[in-house]
Formats: C-alpha cells, structure tokens, sequence
C-alpha cells in the first residue's frame, strides 16, 4: 500500500480546506494511506494539533515526508509551508504531484512550473483532478516495488 503525504496549505489560509477533504478521500479510496489526513479537516485543532509546539509539528511532518512514497500538494492556495515541503521532497527524490486550478487572479510560482521535477497538473474539477491523481498513483505501482 504507497504512503502518500498530502500537502495543503494551513496559515497560508484555508479557503480552500473543502478541496483537500474532497481529494484526501479520493486518495484514500485508492488503496492508498494518506499520512496527513488532518489537511482536510475544517477544524484542524480537531487533530490535537492545537496544544503542540511549532518544532514538534516540524519533525513529525518531515518524518512523515521521508517515509512517504509520494507527495500530492494543492498548491492553488499559496503556502510557504507546502513550497517548503516540495522543494524537501524534490531533495529527497520523491515523485511529487502539484494539483492547481487556474484563475484571472492566481499564476503559479515559476518557481513551482519552472522545476523539471515535478508533476504539474491544472485542473478546472474536483473529478479532473482525481483523474490526474488516479494515473499518478498507477505509475508509482508501475516503477516502484510494492513494499
Ligand atoms: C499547530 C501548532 C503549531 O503549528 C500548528 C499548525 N499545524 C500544523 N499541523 C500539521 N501540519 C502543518 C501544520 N502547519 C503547517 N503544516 C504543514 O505545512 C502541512 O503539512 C501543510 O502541508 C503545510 C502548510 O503550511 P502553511 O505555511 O500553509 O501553514
């Protein structure tokens, strides 16, 4: 069963936290374990994150980067976080998916677009991007032993 560690943005704002409940469950659907569940979650202290320290949600979340097999992060919502988290993974030689849905207001990083390693998908719909995740997750089963 592939680890997948989904990013999404938190004080970066959370406008967007229903689309992240919406693909998390699509994730999770796919025989596959999504290490950061609590992204969805309309209420994030409902994860217990509220009472722990800044350096405590730090090393758990990088623990969790390097045991996951794959990285999926919405990036439409800006976050300095989930920025940080990709170019960590990219360090770490991960296959990452970044969904963005494109508007009048919002261009994605060059610095996101511009890096050759990185799966960039544009989406306009929530079924859209399930399908790109979809034929993410069907080339990790094609090149990566299953654990
Ligand atoms: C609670 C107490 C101290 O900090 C918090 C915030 N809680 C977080 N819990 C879990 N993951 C977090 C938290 N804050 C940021 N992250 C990680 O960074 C997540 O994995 C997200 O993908 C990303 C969001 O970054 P920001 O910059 O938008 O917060």
């Amino acid at each position: 069963m592939k680890k997948i560690y989904f990013a999404g943005s938190i004080r970066g704002g959370r406008d967007d936290t229903s689309y992240y409940q919406l693909l998390i469950s699509y994730i999770a659907s796919l025989d596959c374990t999504v290490l950061t569940e609590h992204i969805g979650l309309k209420d994030i202290k409902a994860m217990g994150e509220e009472g722990k320290t800044e350096q405590w949600i730090y090393e758990r979340d990088m623990a969790w980067l390097t045991e996951a097999d794959a990285i999926v992060a919405e990036v439409t919502n800006p976050s300095l976080g989930v920025g940080y988290e990709i170019a960590k993974a990219e360090d770490m030689n991960k296959p990452i998916l970044c969904l963005f849905r494109p508007s009048a207001e919002r261009k994605l990083s060059a610095m996101i677009v511009g890096s050759p390693n990185l799966v960039i998908h544009e989406y306009a719909s929530v079924p859209d991007a399930e399908q790109a995740i979809s034929d993410f997750v069907d080339k990790l089963s094609a090149t990566q032993p299953v654990a």
